[in-house]
């Protein structure tokens, strides 16, 4: 999965670009380097950054979705507003992408109805504030509860097992422990929600604080951390760098099998 953010802060306005352009630009690059689902945002929620309102959001996302809805390839909304939801799933969008997972007053209703597929996301607080004093008791445990009340939520509203998948939402209200204790058990966060997962490690502060460096040196070890994730059965990867991704995967999965992430994470 390619991550697409659609801020403002996403690209540079100094030259003739549009922020519509460069988006479209960034895609097609994306598509190129292989990549199998384009997940598009329009409000970053990176700690303490103001929400963007509805209005403004839709003025960011809608264009990129229509332009790209005959691109080939499946497109995801990375979206907790209902209202976004809805008019990206009139687009046909393939994919509602919640970091708030479907909590929000008429997000499954927004969603209910549809083929989409979903992704519930486990998120401690909210993104103003998650990162002051993130706290579990057993934080594996925990999000493991979470995403099965989730994924209840969705299916008591008529919502089928296929359509979700589940995210431990690495920092997301998480401490650098907290988010290495729930990567360790990505195997077990599958096989007890019995969910394809869907793992956004890319560029985080929990690669930094690994590797000792700042934002633009974080590939390698955002590799490193797709791979533990795939090892252990993760069948999304969302990240900014798509081309060294698709190829770190390519080689690792020949290297251990060669027939796929699917058919290791069944056979082992
Ligand atoms: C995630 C996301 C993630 C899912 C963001 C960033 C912050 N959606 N949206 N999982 N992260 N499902 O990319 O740094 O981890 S935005």
């Amino acid at each position: 999965m390619g991550i697409l953010n659609v801020t403002p802060d996403s690209f540079s306005d100094g030259g003739s670009y549009s922020a519509l352009e460069f988006a479209l630009s960034h895609a097609e690059q994306m598509i190129a380097d292989g990549v199998d689902i384009i997940d598009i945002g329009g409000e970053s929620t990176r700690p303490g950054i103001p929400p963007v309102p509805l209005d403004e959001e839709l003025r960011r996302v809608m264009p990129v979705i229509y332009a790209l809805r005959d691109c080939g390839k499946p497109l995801s909304i990375d979206t907790y507003k209902p209202e976004v939801m809805r008019e990206a799933l009139i687009a046909e969008v393939d994919m509602i992408n919640d970091i708030n997972g479907f909590r929000a007053p008429g997000a499954i209703d927004a969603v209910r109805d549809s083929a989409a597929g979903l992704c519930i996301m486990h998120m401690q607080g909210e993104p103003q504030t998650m990162q002051q004093q993130p706290s579990y008791g057993d934080v594996v445990a925990e999000v493991i509860a979470f995403l099965q009340e989730r994924v209840g939520a969705l299916e008591a509203a008529g919502v089928r097992h296929e359509r979700i998948c589940i995210d431990p939402g690495f920092g997301f209200g998480k401490s650098v422990g907290h988010n290495y204790d729930l990567l360790r058990n990505t195997r077990s966060l599958i096989d007890t929600l019995d969910l394809p997962l869907l793992a956004g490690m890319s560029r985080k502060s929990m690669i930094g604080a690994i590797t000792g460096k700042p934002l633009d040196q974080r590939l390698a070890g955002s590799l490193g951390a797709a791979l533990a994730a795939a090892a252990q059965g993760a069948m999304i990867i969302r990240v900014h760098d798509v081309a060294e991704t698709v190829d770190a995967l390519n080689v690792w999965q020949a290297g251990m099998a060669g027939d796929g992430v699917k058919t290791i994470y069944k056979n082992t």
